[in-house]
């Protein structure tokens, strides 16, 4: 009995002293910053920001050769073999592929410094010289990693470039930055092929595949590039070592292209001291980070996310094994049915995702709930409830023993999907809904660490650390980082708001990056150094900081928005490009940044619409009867989406459901201003409702 109480009373003690310890944590702080006026907030558990957490490195090649020195024998980069590549045919004839791997085959630090030193020489023996740029334009894989690390230890430049970046930005980026040589996969070749004409800097492919793709034969004779297999580069670099030539701090690393928000893509130049102080500081956040780890790796290395968290890992003894979105569950779309996806193989401890991959998770849990249905369904529904009120506060919920039994009946299934061992999940990108981190907390059992930042930051800015329960936070400053919101008068947001400061964030420190490449107009305008020499970005975003000292995002400055996936939806240039739709007059284009396409109200053009509906012999009572018809919408839907596509949009980019309106907008009415620009504020709220809808339905 006595030890039944004791049982009982100790945690109980226990969580109320940590509960109330932990609701009283300032996790950020104020700090008095140069520049601009504004309200300003640090990490509490650092007081200037983080450069390095490691002593006397300064760049990720000496960071990376450390590494490898300390962790010899332990396993760095792991990918799966192949068994097998079959195609399947589906019951409508279409085809899909589906392969079956098997374990993963490993490289230790000691086997992939060797890789990397090889590949460094090779590179030099094939005639690159170091001041010429390198692109790297493939998936993330073992490969990716070796020729970045290899790049670095000859202070090479690297371009990334997003797999899916069209055409256009594709020619762009290589251009601008007058890449000499691009590594590719056998995917990324073949459209390298298709643009050949114009890539005049471009003399050197190296191909990550053996297999080369079939329309490379056709015109070999007419390239001017050579085209050497990365395990030929391999060999050459091993027969012909070249001395490394080691970066400084403040030499480029990567310049990194993101889809602009309009026009072309920018080329964000980030220095091995940025990307430095962003993995430094996030050493800082992840509890307990250390060589027991083992991490997936499969959201794109051209996103800072990815590139930032994998030359972590490899700094500190972690072992990364590859994957990819299309294989990494046993029911993902590649996996052969009846063999196992990449998760489930590697167990890995740690995990980056985005936004849009955990809401997949979530949808697919809820799914399979329900479709099993009967005791399963309710038996989840009630742990679900439990474990629910026991992370909103409630202490009788946190009790140990229940959490057991709960994970043994129900999540330890969940869990599994994963491999069940995943015990912290980075996420970023985009903003998180709440829901969707309350739901992967509890079903795996592991906190989100949510972040918030920018290719310009270097991914720098804040980070939710593991013990906040809250969501629809992004969480304190990182150590790396300060930041400060400044008034934006125009838009009703003031630092001195009575309910919390609120303002445009503006992030400092040594995680800034220098600027876009070749682009100082644009770098001007929103990167400015302060008196005391300190660089700050201009996001553009609007947030409030709460008593804690933790960030929300609340708004935006700009009519451009970022979707879900992370890619970047520009109101006006939408609007701009389907209003030459005959049946339209005007029209608002509205994006959620919790969505992944976008939404339309649309104001009919009543004389176009009625002539159509005559001559289709429609009947209707009025106007605004013809606007709600199901068959009215899809005209005018189609003739915008043709609309759209005449003017090349992205198929993120194109209204995926509208609201017609048979009422025009007026200056009276105050939804367009004087001059008959749309105010966007303006039409949201009055048409909450319908844009409600139109997500919803
Ligand atoms: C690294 O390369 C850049 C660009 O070519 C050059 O300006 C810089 O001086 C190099 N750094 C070192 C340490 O040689
Ligand atoms: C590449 O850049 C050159 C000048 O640097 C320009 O003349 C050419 O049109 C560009 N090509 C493309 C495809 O952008
Ligand atoms: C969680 O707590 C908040 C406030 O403490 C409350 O508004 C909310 O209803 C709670 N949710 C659940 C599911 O208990
Ligand atoms: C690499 C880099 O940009 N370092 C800068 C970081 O910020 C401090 C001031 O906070 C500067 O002194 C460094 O030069």
């Amino acid at each position: 009995m006595g030890a039944y109480i004791v049982g009982v009373l100790v945690p109980l003690v226990i969580t109320l002293l940590f509960r109330s310890s932990k609701n009283g944590k300032k996790r950020g702080v104020p700090v008095v910053v140069g520049g601009e006026p504004g309200y300003a907030i640090r990490n509490s558990r650092f007081e200037s920001p983080v450069e390095t957490a490691w002593e006397g490195i300064t760049t990720l090649a000496e960071l990376f050769e450390q590494a490898c020195k300390q962790h010899f024998d332990k396993r760095l980069l792991g990918t799966r073999k192949l068994i097998s590549r079959e195609i399947e045919t589906s019951e409508d004839g279409r085809s899909f592929e589906k392969l079956h791997l098997g374990d993963y085959e490993w490289l230790t630090y000691g086997q992939a410094f060797e890789a990397v030193c090889n590949f460094a020489s090779g590179l030099a023996q094939l005639g690159h010289r170091r001041e010429e740029r390198v692109a790297i334009f493939a998936d993330t894989r073992e490969e990716w990693f070796i020729a970045l690390q290899g790049c670095f230890r000859r202070n090479v430049t690297v371009v990334t470039i997003y797999a899916s970046l069209g055409e256009e930005a594709l020619c762009h980026s290589l251009n601008e930055t007058e890449v000499t040589t691009v590594i590719c996969g056998q995917k990324e070749l073949k459209k390298l092929v298709d643009i050949s004409g114009q890539l005049d800097t471009v003399k050197r492919i190296i191909s990550m595949d053996d297999e080369l793709p079939s329309n490379s034969a056709s015109v070999s004779d007419s390239v001017s590039w050579t085209l050497t297999s990365f395990s030929d580069v391999l060999r050459l670099g091993q027969g012909h070592p070249v001395e490394p030539e080691l970066p400084l701090a403040s030499d480029i690393a990567v310049i990194m292209y993101t889809s602009g928000s309009t026009g072309l893509p920018k080329g964000v130049m980030m220095t091995h001291g940025n990307v430095l102080a962003t993995g430094s500081a996030v050493m800082t956040i992840v509890p307990g980070l250390g060589s027991k780890d083992v991490y997936m790796a499969y959201l794109p290395l051209a996103h800072i996310l990815e590139l930032a968290a994998e030359n972590i890992m490899a700094a500190i003894g972690i072992s990364i094994g590859y994957g990819s979105p299309l294989t990494l569950t046993d029911t993902s779309n590649k996996i052969k049915k009846g063999t196992k996806g990449d998760a489930s193989v590697l167990k890995p401890t740690l995990m980056a995702c985005v936004p849009a991959i955990l809401d997949r998770v979530r949808d697919g849990v809820h799914k399979k709930v329900d479709a099993t249905g009967g005791l399963a369904k309710k038996l989840f529904n009630l742990a679900y409830a439990r474990r629910l009120s026991a992370v909103n506060g409630s202490w009788l919920g946190a009790w140990g023993l229940e959490r057991l039994l709960w994970n043994f009946l129900v999540f330890r299934k969940i869990r599994a999907i994963l491999g069940g061992r995943i015990r912290f999940v980075l996420s970023g990108g985009a903003p998180l809904s709440g829901d969707t981190q309350r739901f992967i907390n509890i079903c795996l059992g592991a906190p989100i660490g949510q972040g918030y930042g920018l290719t310009e930051t270097c991914a720098g800015g804040t980070f939710s650390e593991e013990d906040d329960t809250s969501v629809g936070r992004v969480g304190a400053p990182l150590p790396c980082s300060y930041i400060k919101l400044i008034d934006w008068p125009e838009g009703g947001y003031l630092t001195s708001d009575s309910s919390m400061p609120r303002g445009e964030i503006i992030i400092g420190g040594p995680n800034v990056t220098v600027g876009y490449f070749k682009n100082e107009e644009k770098t001007r305008e929103v990167y400015k150094v302060d008196e005391k020499g300190m660089r700050w970005f201009y996001t553009g975003d609007i947030g409030q900081f709460h008593a804690d000292g933790c960030l929300e995002i609340i708004d935006r400055k700009k009519d451009i928005v970022k979707l879900q996936h992370g890619e970047y939806v520009s109101l006006g240039k939408v609007e701009a490009a389907v209003i030459v739709s005959p049946y339209i007059d005007n029209i608002m284009v509205h994006a959620d940044p919790f969505h992944s396409y976008c939404v339309a109200l649309v104001v009919a053009s009543q004389a176009t619409i009625e002539d159509w509906a005559s001559k289709k012999g429609i009947k209707y009572a009025d106007f605004s009867d013809l606007c709600q018809k199901e068959e009215t919408v899809k005209e005018v839907h189609n003739s915008l989406i043709k609309a759209a596509k005449a003017a090349r949009l992205e198929k993120f980019e194109i209204p995926a459901k509208i609201k017609l309106l048979s009422e025009p907008w007026t200056p009276e009415s105050g939804l367009v201003t004087a001059a008959l620009k749309i105010k966007r504020e303006s039409i949201r709220k009055a048409f909450s409702e319908d844009l409600a809808k139109l997500y919803s339905s």
